[in-house]
C-alpha cells in the first residue's frame, strides 16, 4: 500500500552540494541503511540516485542524491553537475549540504531555490569537525532559511532535521487527506454510530462526526447514522452491507459487539489519528500502555484548552480504565492542555493524545516528532481506548500496517 505511492505524490526531496560535501552520508543517515556508495573520494556519485522510502512521520518520500555540483563544467565532470541541476526542477524540498564551506556553489543552489520558492533546509554536514561560521547562520536566520548541524559520524542532528523537514515540507505533502473517503467507493454505505447521551453538545453534532459525514457524501457514499441502540435495527433494513462502519470510541464495546465481524468497524478517533497524525506511531504507542506499572508517569495532552467532553475522557475515563486494565492504582496522570506541551517529556513514560480535531496536520507531526526525539511512545485516546478494551485488532482492521507496528512494539521494542 505504503510502498506503491506513485511517485509523484511523494515528496520529493533532494540532496546538493559541493563533492565530499556529506550529501550521501546524510541520505544513508535519514534512510537508516546504506542506500548510497560513500567514500572520501570526491565525485563518488556520479548520477542521480533515487530512493522511495516511508520517512516517519512524513510518510512516503522521494530522496535524490545528486552528484557534487562543483565539477569543472569543461570536463566530464560538468555533465554530472549539469544532470545535478536537472533535478533542481523536480525538487519539492532541497537540502543544501555544507561542511562549512560557502562559495559559488552554495550561492547558486541557494538562489535557485529562493527564488523558485522551494522550500530550502541547510545542513551543515560534518558537525563533529566543525561548527558553521556564526556570520553565515545569522544571515541564513535573517533570510528566514532554516539550518541544522548533523553528524553522521556521531548520529547528530538527525532528529533536529526530520522536525525541520516536517516544518518545511509543503502543505499539500502534510495537509489535507480524506478521513474515510479512501475506504470506500461511491455507491457504498457507510454507517456512522453517534451516541447521543448527556455528554453530547446541545443541537448539534461534534467535530469528527461532521467531518465523517461530509467525507462520506463527498466521496459519492451513502452515510447511514445511528446511536449504537439502533446498530441492530439500521443493520436488519439494509439489502447490502455498509462498506465501513465508525463508531465514538465510548461506544466501541457495544458496536464491535453489534456489527458483524465481517464488516470493517473503527472509530472516530482513529479515523483522527490516521488523517492527521500518524496511525502507525500511535499503534506501537499503545503497546506501551502494556508496560505501565505504579509510578509511571502518563502525559495526557488536549489539543484546546477546553473541551468538557475531552475532560471526561482524557482526565477521568481513561486514567481509570487504564489503572484498572493493568491493575495498577499507581499509575500517574497529568494533563498538558493547549499549548501547555511541555518541551522535556523525559519524566513520561508515555503521551496520551486527545483527537486532536483543532489542530493541522504538521502540528500533531510536531508532538510526534519532539516525542520520537526523545523516545517517548505516543498514542491517542481512540487508539488506547481501543487496545484497553481489547478491540484494537478489529478497529485497526482497515489498516493492516498500524497493526503490524502495534505488534512490533509489543513485540519488545518501544
Ligand atoms: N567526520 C565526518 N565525516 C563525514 C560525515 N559525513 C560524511 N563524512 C565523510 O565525508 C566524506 C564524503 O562523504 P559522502 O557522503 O560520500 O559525500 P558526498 O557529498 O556524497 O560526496 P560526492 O558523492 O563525492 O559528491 C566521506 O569520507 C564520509 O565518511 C560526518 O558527519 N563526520
Ligand atoms: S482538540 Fe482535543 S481536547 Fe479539543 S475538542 Fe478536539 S479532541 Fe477534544
Ligand atoms: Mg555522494
Amino acid at each position: 500500500m505504503i510502498q506503491n505511492t506513485p511517485r509523484g505524490l511523494r515528496l520529493q526531496i533532494g540532496f546538493f552540494g559541493r563533492r565530499n560535501a556529506g550529501k550521501s552520508s546524510l541520505l544513508n543517515a535519514l534512510a537508516g541503511q546504506d542506500v548510497v556508495i560513500v567514500s572520501d573520494v570526491p565525485g563518488t556519485t556520479t548520477d542521480p540516485v533515487e530512493k522511495p522510502m516511508e520517512l516517519p512521520p512524513l510518510g512516503p518520500v522521494l530522496f535524490i542524491d545528486t552528484a557534487g555540483l562543483d565539477e569543472d563544467p569543461t570536463a566530464l565532470g560538468g555533465k554530472r553537475a549539469e544532470k545535478s541541476r536537472r533535478v533542481f526542477d523536480r525538487t519539492d524540498l532541497a537540502l543544501l549540504v555544507t561542511d562549512g564551506a560557502w562559495g559559488e556553489t552554495e550561492e547558486d543552489v541557494f538562489n535557485r531555490f529562493r527564488g523558485r520558492a522551494t522550500p530550502l533546509i541547510v545542513v551543515f554536514s560534518k558537525s563533529d569537525l566543525a561548527a558553521p561560521a556564526p556570520a553565515l547562520t545569522a544571515r541564513l536566520d535573517a533570510e528566514h532559511i532554516p539550518h541544522v548541524a548533523v553528524s553522521t559520524l556521531r548520529n547528530s542532528g538527525l532528529s533536529a532535521l526530520r522536525a525541520a523537514l516536517v516544518n518545511a515540507a509543503p502543505e499539500g505533502f502534510l495537509g489535507v487527506r480524506p478521513m474515510l473517503g479512501d475506504l470506500i467507493a461511491p455507491g457504498d454505505s457507510v454507517l456512522l454510530i453517534t451516541p447521543i447521551d448527556k455528554e453530547a453538545p446541545k443541537g448539534r453534532m461534534i467535530l469528527p462526526e461532521v467531518q465523517a459525514i461530509r467525507d462520506t457524501l463527498d466521496h459519492d457514499a451513502l452515510c447511514l447514522c445511528v446511536t449504537e441502540h439502533h446498530i441492530a435495527d439500521m443493520l436488519a433494513q439494509l439489502k447490502t452491507p455498509p462498506a465501513l462502519a465508525v463508531t465514538d470510541s465510548q461506544a466501541f464495546g457495544i458496536a464491535s459487539r453489534t456489527v458483524p465481524p465481517e464488516i470493517p468497524l473503527t472509530s472516530f478517533s482513529i479515523l483522527l489519528a490516521r488523517m492527521k497524525g500518524d496511525l502507525a506511531v500511535c499503534a506501537a504507542g499503545a503497546a506501551a500502555i502494556d508496560r505501565l506499572h505504579n509510578g509511571s508517569r502518563v502525559l495526557v495532552a488536549e489539543a484546546c484548552t477546553h473541551h468538557p467532553i475531552g475532560d471526561d475522557i482524557g482526565r477521568v475515563k481513561l486514567p481509570r480504565w487504564i489503572r484498572e486494565y493493568r491493575k495498577a492504582d499507581g499509575i500517574e496522570f497529568s494533563v498538558a492542555a493547549g499549548a501547555d506541551f511541555p518541551d522535556d517529556l523525559s519524566p513520561y513514560d508515555l503521551v496520551l493524545h486527545c483527537g486532536a480535531c483543532t489542530f493541522n496536520r504538521r502540528a500533531v507531526l510536531s508532538r510526534i516528532l519532539h516525542c520520537s526525539e526523545q523516545g517517548v511512545p505516543f498514542t491517542n485516546y481512540g487508539v488506547a481506548i481501543a487496545h484497553i478494551h481489547g478491540i484494537l485488532k478489529r478497529a485497526l482492521s482497515p489498516f493492516p500496517d498500524a497493526f503490524e507496528a502495534f505488534e512490533r512494539a509489543r513485540g519488545g521494542r518501544a
